[in-house]
């Protein structure tokens, strides 16, 4: 597997945006993995990425190894299976990657560097792409899972320099990604004149997650300059998601 990182920066320089389905394992069904994986590759997605805020069962390595066996049957160049943990024990050196979050959105010090000291003898021992994502919540009607699992309050969507500030900060720190999220199933998406804000004022490579719903929704994010969409429940819960014109 070719560094993933660089294929990222590389995406972004030709203007190729990209896009990660996310699997939550708590809400797969093994049994139904090779549908779901020919699904993934009939789709436009990049990346494949695993994770939720309260993995509790321990069917990642499974979980992962079911992807590669399906993928290596369809035949096509295997997507590349991102980490997107919610805390160190969802770490499989099955994986290609990880995105090393933290929360810097939140004041929570767990979630900011604790986590992540916790998980370091562990990824010590796996060859696991270490990509560095500076994380913001953002406000997006109900409480979200991450809002309540990190115990962190999101941003305020309507304060975009705001958001940017604390994005600048995060790329300052050395992040090499930042991560927009208005958390899994949100009742809003990260607002467009906010990604616009901080793609147009960052130079590293912009996620956008959280509440996207239709194929619209992930042209916006693209045209306002987000480099990578996330899309987690619309393909969950119908995986020809991809195939409606809208
Ligand atoms: C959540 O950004 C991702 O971490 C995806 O969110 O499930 O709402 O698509 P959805």
């Amino acid at each position: 597997m070719t560094n993933i990182y660089n294929a990222i920066l590389q995406a972004k320089t030709e203007n190729r945006k990209l896009l990660a389905i996310l699997l939550d394992p708590d809400k797969i069904d093994l049994n139904k993995m090779d549908y779901l994986i020919q699904k993934i590759y009939q789709s436009p997605a990049t990346h494949i990425f695993i994770g939720g805020s309260q993995v509790q069962n321990n069917i990642l390595d499974e979980l992962i190894l079911t992807i590669r066996q399906n993928s290596t049957l369809i035949g096509q160049d295997a997507l590349p299976i991102v980490l997107f943990p919610g805390n160190p024990s969802q770490i499989s050196a099955n994986a290609d990657a990880i995105l090393f979050l933290s929360l810097i959105s939140g004041r929570n010090s767990d979630y900011l560097i604790t986590h992540q000291i916790n998980a370091v003898p562990i990824l010590k021992k796996t060859q696991l792409e270490i990509i560095s994502t500076g994380y913001l919540l953002i406000e997006s009607g109900d409480e979200t899972a991450v809002a309540r699992v990190s115990n962190t309050k999101p941003l305020d969507r309507n304060n975009s320099d705001y958001v940017m500030h604390t994005a600048q900060a995060g790329e300052m720190l050395g992040h090499k990604l930042i991560y927009l999220e208005a958390g899994s199933g949100a009742k809003q998406a990260i607002p467009i004149e906010m990604i616009k804000k901080v793609s147009n004022n960052i130079e590293i490579p912009l996620i956008v997650g959280g509440g996207i719903i239709d194929l619209q929704g992930i042209q916006n994010a693209y045209e306002a300059g987000a480099d990578l969409v996330v899309i987690g429940t619309a393909f969950e819960n119908d995986p020809d998601f991809f195939n409606h014109s809208n």
